[in-house]
């Protein structure tokens, strides 16, 4: 089905955060924490590890208790360790190609002594940044090149040199504040420096609690880049645990929740997407969905014949649900609208669809 403007097919459940960053640094024991999975850890490796993760959304939680559903659903995102280079060298051509596929990048940065004696977070963010900049200048560079020769494309050409400047003043293309157009000309490069990045320093155990390194913390800010410290252990632990016993480790510690809960609505977020929510008697369940999205977009999420045959979406926000407690007080006191299919969607929408195939 298609409206003329957009080809429906929702590709939200599939897209990628890459966890990057150089060997040794503790990707993989990151991912095996956010997954559970079990994949080997230390140097050599070459296999990429791809897991699925549950975005922790305390919307669903309370939709749960509300309802009482039969099954409940979270939204989910899925998660690339890509092995990085051996120390601070070059990232070879395979590593930059499979970060190129990423839909947005958590850097893994090593905040732990690996028996080499030095920890320098700041130098290692600025080493690896370096290297998706240099990746970016040379693809730029060729095509400059061409477009200088053969003058077929005078308004690209300008955008590519534009971005080259501030290429080779070694700041990263996400922040030369490039407009909806340009990013949509520039999509087709998939280029590196572009893609949304956040940063997580892989602290030991014994300095989970400590303030992060001040240097580091700078740079991000600076960069306006969201820094986390993480301790990978820490959180595989709080994950191998029963719910309940999960509960009390956090509340010993004076924590709401696990690191990884925070990271991972972050990196959620840093992807542009949204929640939309759904409930009843079988299922309580949020979507992902991209920021912006209409009403018959959401529909499309769910399943395309919902899309097709959309009659109109009727929507509570989370907050007045929670507020209220049952849908037919959100009804009594106004809060329950119905939306049409232009209607864009908000995050939190608790949404029901009527639809006519
Ligand atoms: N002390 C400490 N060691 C870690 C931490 N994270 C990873 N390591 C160790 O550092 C080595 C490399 O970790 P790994 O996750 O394989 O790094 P990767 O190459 O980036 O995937 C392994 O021996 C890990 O056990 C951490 O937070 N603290
Ligand atoms: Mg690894």
């Amino acid at each position: 089905m298609a409206n003329g403007t957009r080809t429906y097919g929702g590709n939200e459940r599939a897209m990628k955060i890459g966890i990057v960053g150089f060997a040794g640094s503790g990707k993989t024991t990151l991912f095996n924490a956010l997954t559970g999975q079990d994949a080997p850890t230390g140097y050599g490796g070459t296999k990429i590890n791809l897991g699925a993760i549950k975005v922790p959304d305390h919307r669903v939680d309370r939709l749960t208790e509300i309802d009482n559903p039969k099954k409940i659903t979270y939204a989910e995102m899925t998660f690339a360790d890509v092995p990085g280079g051996r120390g601070q060298q070059n990232l070879d051509p395979q590593t930059l190609g499979r970060i190129r596929e990423m839909d947005a990048l958590v850097q893994v940065i090593r905040g732990f002594d690996d028996g080499s004696g030095s920890v320098e977070p700041a130098a290692e963010q600025l080493s690896f940044e370096a290297e998706l900049i240099l990746s970016d200048m040379s693809i730029i560079e060729k095509r400059v090149e061409k477009l200088r020769k053969d003058r077929s494309d005078p308004n690209g050409l300008a955008l590519l040199e534009r971005c080259l400047t501030h290429l080779e003043s070694e700041q990263p293309l996400r922040n030369l504040g490039l407009g909806a157009e340009e990013l949509s000309t520039l999509s087709g490069f998939a280029f590196l420096s572009l893609k949304p990045l956040l940063l997580v320093l892989s602290v030991p155990e014994d300095a989970a609690g400590e303030p992060p390194p001040q240097a580091l913390a700078r740079a991000a800010e600076e960069k306006g880049l969201v820094f986390m410290p993480l301790c990978g252990a820490i959180e595989s632990e709080i994950a191998a645990l029963e719910p309940e016993d999960q509960r009390e480790f956090l509340q010993d510690m004076g924590l709401d929740e696990p690191a990884s809960s925070r990271f991972i609505r972050g990196a959620f977020a840093m992807l542009d997407l949204i929640s939309f929510l759904t409930h009843g008697p079988d299922e309580c369940r949020a979507w992902p969905l991209r920021r912006g999205s209409t009403a018959v977009e959401a529909a499309d999420v769910i399943h395309s014949d919902i899309a097709r045959g959309f009659i109109r979406a009727e929507v509570v926000a989370f907050n007045d649900m929670d507020a209220l407690g049952s849908e037919a007080k959100c009804k009594e006191m106004g809060k329950f609208r119905v939306e049409g299919r232009d209607y864009i969607v908000q995050d939190g929408d608790i949404c029901h669809f009527r639809f006519n195939v």
